[in-house]
């Protein structure tokens, strides 16, 4: 293990992509090592850094004695600082090689083999749950970074997206003192003398903003008790959120479309080479609208179950078969299937909606109820006591708009255009009934 200045690694350092494109001569590179190769002649080191792999190859009589003895030494996922000459080799991977000069070990990795049983090669054939043991460690495939590239690009599209509309990026509370969704599926958390709740959304608060300044967006984590294990939902989650003040849902929903548009576009053009590993070729969605009654009609023609107040998974399937490649947005929703703060449409409707995309639900959202009296009694009739939602009944009183808004998934969304079979391949960290590390 050596010590080198970091500083001067990072003057004069360049990435494995800059290497293989266009450098000829003595270099310095840093990274992981993937692989090695004894020959006994010859010594490989496959390194990788974030933006690519390279060959290091040794080879005796050439390569300076101590660096070719020491090179099959190395551990898969050691730490290494490469310096040498990088040359044009026909029959490497990507066409160029390194002849090392030195190799550093900043940092050697413990026998993988030995102390875990986890490859940490793009090969890996690990079970997901032993991977999310070891996240740390999956972390270095290749196949997750991509996921999470795709993800990162989702996340700063959708801050162009909105900021191009001038949306205003706003950050709410984490503790909240009572529901926003309704139902019972809070963490409650002690806060001081009183009882608060981890954040289920930020429903209420970018109401209120959008109250007073128009159009405001949040990406915002929420926590949820449910307590069922299912391959779509988590306990911690985050939320594209958005709200918009003179808007019905029909002004959201073409908002959401034309997000999520410039979203994937934008995937598209930056995550070439992620897609490909991979193996996803995505196009830019188009966009259908129809009732939950045309969906319901149209889900029992072609025998698919269907359910009075919201669409059966099986429905949701079924539409992304009829409609592949299609952002389809399910309109008119029964009221009794939304929650209090939808605005009611004749007696059993509402102006919620759900938008269903490659077979599952992304989002949700609809126009808001902005008169005090109709909330008082729509928080009524779901059982829920209006002298708990003082402040945000009152926000409704001094000059509130009609708004609306809505709410997508971001594991969600990652999870549905990247094929992933299962939403915690779609978090970091995941956080669901049984897990709380790493
Ligand atoms: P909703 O509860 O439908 O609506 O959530 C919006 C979207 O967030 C995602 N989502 C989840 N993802 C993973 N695990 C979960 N447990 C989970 N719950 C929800 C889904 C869902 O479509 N405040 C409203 C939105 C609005 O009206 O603006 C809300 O939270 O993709």
């Amino acid at each position: 293990m050596e010590n080198v200045d970091l500083k001067k690694l990072n003057e004069k350092r360049i990435s494995v992509a800059e290497a293989l494109k266009n450098k000829k001569g003595s270099v310095e590179l840093a990274g992981w090592v993937h692989n090695t190769r004894d020959l006994s002649k010859v010594k490989f080191i496959v390194l990788k850094d974030m933006s690519g792999m390279i060959q290091v190859t040794g080879v005796k009589g050439k390569t300076p004695e101590k660096v070719f003895k020491d090179m099959d030494k190395i551990t898969r996922e050691s730490v290494i600082v490469v310096r040498g000459d990088v040359i044009d080799s026909k029959q490497a991977p990507g066409g160029k090689e390194v002849n090392p000069t030195e190799i550093i070990v900043l940092n050697a990795a413990e026998d993988l083999q030995i102390d875990v049983p986890f490859s940490a090669g793009d090969e890996s054939k690990t079970e997901l749950p032993k991977r999310l043991d070891y996240r740390f460690l999956d972390l270095h495939r290749r196949k997750v970074q991509a996921i999470f590239k795709i993800q990162a690009t989702l996340m700063q599209a959708f801050r162009e997206y909105m900021i191009s509309i001038d949306a205003v990026e706003a950050n709410f509370p984490s503790v909240i003192s009572s529901s926003s969704e309704g139902g019972t599926e809070l963490f409650k958390v002690k806060y001081f003398e009183k009882d608060a709740y981890l954040s289920q959304s930020c429903q209420l608060y970018k109401q209120m903003v959008a109250c007073a300044m128009e159009k405001v967006f949040s990406i915002f984590t929420v926590w949820r008790a449910e307590k069922h294990n299912t391959v779509r939902h988590l306990n911690e989650s985050r939320q594209f959120d958005f709200e918009m003040a003179f808007a019905d849902e029909f002004v959201v929903m073409d908002v959401m479309a034309k997000s999520v548009q410039h979203m994937i576009k934008k995937v598209i053009e930056k995550n070439l080479e992620d897609l490909e590993i991979l193996e996803i070729k995505l196009k830019v969605p188009a966009v259908k609208y129809m009732t939950f009654k045309e969906a319901n009609e149209l889900l029992k023609k072609n025998k698919v179950d269907t359910n009075e107040h919201d669409l059966t998974g099986e429905g949701e399937k079924k539409l992304n078969q009829l409609f592949p490649d299609t952002i389809v947005f399910v309109h008119d929703w029964p009221l009794k299937g939304k929650p209090f703060y939808i605005m009611p449409k004749g007696k059993d409707l509402s102006s919620g909606f759900d938008a269903i995309y490659k077979g599952m639900e992304i989002t949700s959202g609809g126009q808001r109820v902005h008169l005090p009296k109709l909330l008082e009694e729509r928080l009524k009739t779901k059982g829920l006591k209006p002298k708990d939602f003082k402040s945000y009944i009152d926000s409704f009183r001094y000059g509130a708009p009609p708004h609306a808004g809505f709410g997508m998934g971001v594991e969600r969304l990652t999870m549905v255009i990247l094929g992933l079979e299962n939403i915690r391949e779609a978090v970091m960290f995941p956080r669901d009934r049984d897990r709380l590390t790493p």
